[in-house]
């Protein structure tokens, strides 16, 4: 199976080498997709029949993504890892990633409890920075889960990175995100301050959230939502 092979990949000295472990990256990208649909297949069932029962959707929205190759090699080579199907595999838990996107933050809660309760999951990892937001005011739930996925050759299980997080948090991780998560800005003029400001609109999402929480829990003790 391609998730055995140990020898680097990025050897292009024998190009018929490169061709063939060119098909192997592609080989295990295709796994990680297939096991992103079955994911995501999970939470649109969990999604579907919350809405009949309680008449509307705990999920805004689902957005998936496959790590691309340069993000995978520059993980592996900050790891001291070879650029190898089998470090990629073992090494990295995020190839696969799903963003769940809800309504309020105890819907959070609720979805990732359903899927952990699922017998075919295992929850590998969970890291809650809503309860821990990180320093800079970042808040998402985050799971790590893996789940078989039933190829012609037989069973694999996949590893899934699981990001779940409401409108609001959505909002500020991705415009932080674009500003600064990443592009190592430290060092311009002003970094402090521009992280206060993010750190003030981290602020305002939690406010807002906690207040359509409490508005969502008052409606709630006369109807079900
Ligand atoms: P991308 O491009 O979204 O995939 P690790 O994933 O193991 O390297 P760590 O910190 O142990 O790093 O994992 P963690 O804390 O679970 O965070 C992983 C992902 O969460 C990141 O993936 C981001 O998507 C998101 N994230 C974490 N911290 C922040 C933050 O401060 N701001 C924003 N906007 N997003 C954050 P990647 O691979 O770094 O990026």
């Amino acid at each position: 199976m391609a998730t055995k092979d140990t020898k680097p990949w990025l050897d292009t000295s024998d190009p018929q080498k490169f061709i063939n472990n060119t098909a192997k990256f592609n080989d295990l990208m295709m796994m990680y997709r297939c096991a992103i649909r079955e994911v995501r297949t999970k939470l649109e069932v969990l999604d579907d029949e919350f809405s009949v029962e309680n008449q509307r959707n705990p999920i805004s929205f689902i957005k998936t993504r496959i790590k691309k190759p340069e993000s995978i090699y520059r993980k592996l080579q900050k790891l001291g890892c070879e650029f190898t199907p089998d470090n990629i595999v073992t090494q990295l838990h995020d190839v696969a990633g799903i963003r769940v996107v809800c309504a309020f933050v105890d819907d959070i809660y609720t979805i990732a409890d359903l899927l952990a309760s699922q017998d075919d999951i295992t929850v590998l990892q969970v890291k809650d920075y809503i309860k821990n937001p990180k320093p800079n005011g970042y808040r998402s739930y985050h799971m790590i889960i893996e789940i078989p996925v039933f190829f012609s050759r037989g069973k694999t299980p996949m590893k899934v990175e699981i990001q779940i997080r409401t409108n609001g948090m959505d909002f500020w991780a991705t415009l932080e995100h674009q500003l600064r998560y990443k592009k190592g800005i430290e060092q311009m003029d002003g970094y402090e301050e521009v992280s206060k400001e993010l750190m003030e609109c981290a602020v305002a999402v939690i406010n807002m959230d906690n207040e359509m929480q409490n508005i969502k829990n008052k409606i709630g003790k006369f109807h079900d939502i």
